[in-house]
């Protein structure tokens, strides 16, 4: 059984209690545990906590909640209120891109609890205004809020943890969320012969007969090989694979660019100026010769990427599991005989490796000297069964019978989703398909959504090319997800997230270097040597100076 499914799988069992455990919550069951160690139990005594609330994008519809109530006046924070004992109080309330936080953290005038960001968050440790919270953590974080802070291996609890001691509560990116999987149409490879491809050469090859062997049988010269966009490696900027972009090729070389790599001598380098880049880039500059990139890949826009593959002319790209709905589901309405699958490209360890997004998104924080840092993790523990749809929520669901809130209307709002959902989802359509037991550990809704797609998944290919209103979903999360289960795909981790002094002022214009040098080679404006030139440049425009900080700061 491949690692990462036999893996979730065993997270799935270990927390079969606990998802519909913590609905009754309270002291009821409790067990042997201390009333003191409760999770979902109240303070000691009355408490006041302050809150810094951003009101998020989207109006009255958005929130959901029922007239009269407010993001600062509704029946979670009441419920909150009287189930942890607590005084909630919101005396900054801002926009969401208010530069108010901000100015708080700088001024060292914060709020009890507050939401921040990863560098804001690090910068408060360093400057000793936090809580530490490892001991509230243990003691009081629901067994539904760990399992979940389990779901990307401890990776984001990691990110958050400053010489073993954690101050926050992170929300986590989703594993496997933008690996750059290959795309390719199924049906032109049978009709040409072509076999699955496992290496970049086999890729060339099938794009050379997609352009050349008049795939679509029109009698005209009229295919093409990759689509294009002018993001075709990630960096700084761009730090996640866009779609139609060329990082699998990179990734296919071990080149990780725009990521922090560890290297032989034991240091953390940018794996953009790393050699195996040079190598990534002498290959895309072969393909590009060979015209199975477009000449003007690098000023290409979405856009035009996606008009090649829904009009029929491209029968390969680079996309994300998601694909299935876009571009992949107008190409479908047009040409229902297309038959997409999803391919991942091996390296030259014969591997599956993929970058992944930030493994940590915000962190709620305590100001450190209140008295009760438990108290903003029994609100995520709330928030959370909130999230999970719990029909008891806890205590009593306080909307019962009304149309739920949207989560961001609870006083600690943390979008807390399940770190490996990508491969869980496509676990549990594949078993609702079959009619086998689902996953444990999600909510009421996700499981509805199983059951409804796995209907769909059950009528076979043919019937979801024939329904395109049905073809998106299940197409992304079945097909879109296999080759990362059946290739093992390692999820590679920047090894640092932070922002540096330098980098501050200079890895923008670093990025403009990389851009132009990794075109120029491609292109062939330059000899593929070029790419030492292009080393010695950016180290002596702020490089070397930012490795020595990122170094340094680990
Ligand atoms: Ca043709």
């Amino acid at each position: 059984m491949p690692f990462l499914l036999s893996a979730m799988l065993l997270v799935t069992a270990a927390c079969g209690n606990g998802a519909s455990g913590g609905s009754t919550g309270g002291s009821s069951n409790s067990g042997g545990a201390s009333v003191e160690k409760d999770p979902f139990g109240p303070l000691p005594e009355k408490t006041a906590i302050t809150v810094f609330r951003t009101e998020p994008d989207g109006g009255p519809d958005f929130l959901a909640l029922p007239d009269g109530e407010t993001l600062t006046e509704n029946r979670y924070i009441d419920a909150i209120e009287e189930r942890f004992n607590l005084d909630v109080q919101f005396p900054v309330v801002v926009k969401g891109d208010s530069e108010k936080g901000k100015l708080m953290i700088a001024s060292n005038d914060i709020t009890d609890v507050m939401i921040v960001g990863y560098n804001d968050y690090r910068m408060m440790v360093e400057n000793d205004m936090l809580a530490d919270l490892t001991q509230a953590y243990d003691d009081f974080a629901s067994p539904q809020l760990k399992e979940l802070l389990q779901t990307d291996g401890g990776k984001a609890l990691d990110l958050a943890s400053v010489d073993g001691k954690l101050y926050g509560i992170p929300t986590m990116g989703t594993v496997h969320n933008s690996n750059p999987l290959l795309w390719l149409r199924k049906d032109w490879m049978d009709k040409l012969g072509l076999k699955d491809p496992k290496t970049v050469d086999d890729l060339a090859a099938i794009l050379k007969a997609f352009i050349e062997k008049d795939p679509d049988n029109n009698g005209q010269k009229d295919t093409i090989g990759l689509p294009g966009v002018s993001n075709f490696a990630s960096n700084y900027t761009i730090n996640t694979p866009a779609m139609f972009g060329y990082d699998a090729i990179f990734d296919a070389f071990k080149s990780y660019t725009g990521t922090w790599v560890k290297t032989a001598d034991g240091t953390v380098q940018w794996g953009s100026i790393q050699p195996e880049t040079k190598a990534a880039l002498a290959k895309l500059n072969e393909m590009y010769k060979a015209g199975l990139i477009p000449k003007d890949f690098a000023i290409m826009k979405h856009e035009q990427a996606t008009e090649q593959v829904v009009s029929g002319k491209a029968g390969a790209f680079f996309g994300p599991w998601w694909s299935g709905w876009s571009p992949l589901n107008d190409a479908i309405r047009n040409d229902k005989t297309a038959d997409w699958r999803a391919y991942t490209l091996l390296d030259t360890d014969g591997k599956s490796v993929s970058k992944q997004e930030m493994p940590v998104g915000s962190i709620a924080v305590v100001k450190k000297g209140f008295k009760y840092p438990e108290a903003m993790i029994k609100m995520v523990n709330y928030g959370y069964q909130v999230q999970l749809d719990d029909p008891n929520v806890v205590g009593g669901d306080p909307y019962a019978g009304l149309t739920m809130p949207n989560w961001q209307t609870l006083p600690v709002p943390m979008a807390l989703w399940r770190a490996d959902s990508v491969i869980l989802d496509h676990v549990g359509i594949l078993a609702a398909s079959k009619g086998e037991a689902l996953p444990e550990g999600v909510g009421e809704a996700t499981l509805q959504n199983y059951r409804t797609q796995g209907e769909y998944w059950a009528k076979g290919i043919d019937w979801l090319r024939d329904n395109p209103d049905f073809y998106g979903e299940p197409i992304s999360r079945i097909y879109g997800v296999l080759p990362i289960i059946e290739n093992d795909t390692l999820p590679l981790y920047s090894e640092f997230y932070g922002i540096t002094k330098t980098m501050e002022q200079k890895m923008t214009n670093l990025d403009k270097l990389e851009v132009d040098a990794f075109i120029k080679i491609i292109t062939g404006e330059q000899p593929i040597d070029y790419f030492d030139t292009f080393v010695q440049e950016w180290n002596r425009l702020g490089g070397e100076q930012i490795t020595k900080e990122v170094n340094e700061a680990l």
